[in-house]
């Protein structure tokens, strides 16, 4: 006889392909609000053996775990997992797997346009023109490209994919990371400070949580210097905000582009009354192609998983396999 198909708790912010697809290969479960836990019977709850996670950040927990006793994977969608408990995941046995590379060449596309957009001001020409200005004059020369030097914080597939795009640009590329690469040629500094002081455009790519929370502050904004930018699509924890929004304010950098936010979709008054910031709501990966392809490995995992196959796209916390069992 054949085993009944698994039940699958589809969490977060919903998105229609993942509920398809599960909805194909398993039996769907949802929460109402996300937050709701009483609404499942400790029957239901122990039939649950998978997380499909969409959108949004929520955290997903010891708490989630204790509740859900035969969880077995938690797919998520997105590449960055700092709102998962990976290493208490793996503690449990329970395999985590995340959506890297799809998404890697549009979030990369969007750190670029945050750096033009910041340095050229694209954003408040077109508000100008809009605003019928261009008719009695014509729109403040910006700063350039020319002559920047860029730093990545967080050198990996996203920051590689800025950097190629900056080398494009005819901009030297420097990064800063937990260790150095060989396989890039790119001047490498292990202190931040240090790689802020020798260039005056930081464009982080780096994952959020507890290693890299508030790592860009008043000291590294200090070092970029007067002509600084500050460009963020790692994760908005990275960035001290208080700090970020008073050096925009009293001019000890000149600008940056954010499309991460510590408290999202909060975005503080103190960023929000900034000309010189460019802010977006966090669309790295926000265009049909990416959130497509991202939703169909969030369901490709579940499937490979329950079909006995090694999962995918694993976490490196969670490094099981099937295979090997
Ligand atoms: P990745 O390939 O794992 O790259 C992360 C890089 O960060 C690695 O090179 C790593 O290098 C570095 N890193 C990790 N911890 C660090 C620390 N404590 N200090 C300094 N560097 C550190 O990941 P990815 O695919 O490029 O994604 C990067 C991040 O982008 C995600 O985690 C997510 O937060 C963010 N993201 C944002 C969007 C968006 O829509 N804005 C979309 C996708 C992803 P070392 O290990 O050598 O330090
Ligand atoms: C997603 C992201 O928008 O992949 C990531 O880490 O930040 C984005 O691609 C997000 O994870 C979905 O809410």
């Amino acid at each position: 006889m054949k085993s009944p198909a698994p039940h699958v708790l589809h969490y977060g912010i919903p998105k229609p392909l993942i509920d398809v697809g599960v909805a194909e290969h398993f039996v769907p479960v949802r929460i109402p609000n996300n937050t709701d836990f009483s609404v499942l019977s400790d029957e239901e709850a122990a039939a649950v053996r998978a997380i499909a996670a969409g959108g949004g950040h929520d955290s997903i927990d010891k708490q989630f775990f204790d509740w859900l006793p035969n969880l077995e994977i938690v797919a998520s969608f997105g590449v960055g997992y700092d709102h998962i408990d990976a290493a208490e995941a793996a503690q449990r046995g329970i395999v985590v797997t995340h959506t890297p590379d799809v998404l890697t060449e549009d979030v990369a596309d969007i750190a670029l346009a945050l750096l033009l957009g910041t340095v050229r001001r694209t954003g408040q020409a077109e508000r100008f023109l809009r605003a019928g200005h261009w008719r009695t004059g014509t729109f403040p020369l910006t700063l350039s490209l020319r002559e920047r030097s860029v730093g990545i914080l967080g050198l990996g597939r996203i920051g590689k994919a800025i950097a190629r795009r900056i080398e494009a640009f005819g901009v030297p590329v420097n990064y800063c990371g937990r260790r150095r690469q060989a396989e890039v040629t790119y001047p490498y500094y292990e202190d931040l400070v240090a790689l802020a002081g020798a260039v005056d455009t930081l464009i982080i790519a780096a994952p959020g949580g507890p290693s890299t929370d508030g790592l860009v502050d008043r000291a590294v904004l200090e070092a970029l210097g007067p002509n600084g930018i500050v460009v963020n699509v790692g994760r908005g924890s990275i960035i001290n905000e208080a700090h970020l929004a008073e050096a925009l304010r009293d001019g000890t950098i000149v600008g940056a582009g954010l499309d991460v936010f510590e408290h999202e979709p909060q975005v503080p008054e103190g960023l929000l009354a900034c000309e010189n910031a460019v802010l977006l709501p966090h669309i790295g990966s926000a265009s049909h192609y990416t959130r497509n392809a991202m939703a169909r490995l969030v369901v490709d995992n579940l499937v490979a998983w329950f079909a006995g196959q090694d999962p995918l796209t694993p976490v490196a916390e969670t490094p099981f396999r099937r295979s090997a069992a």
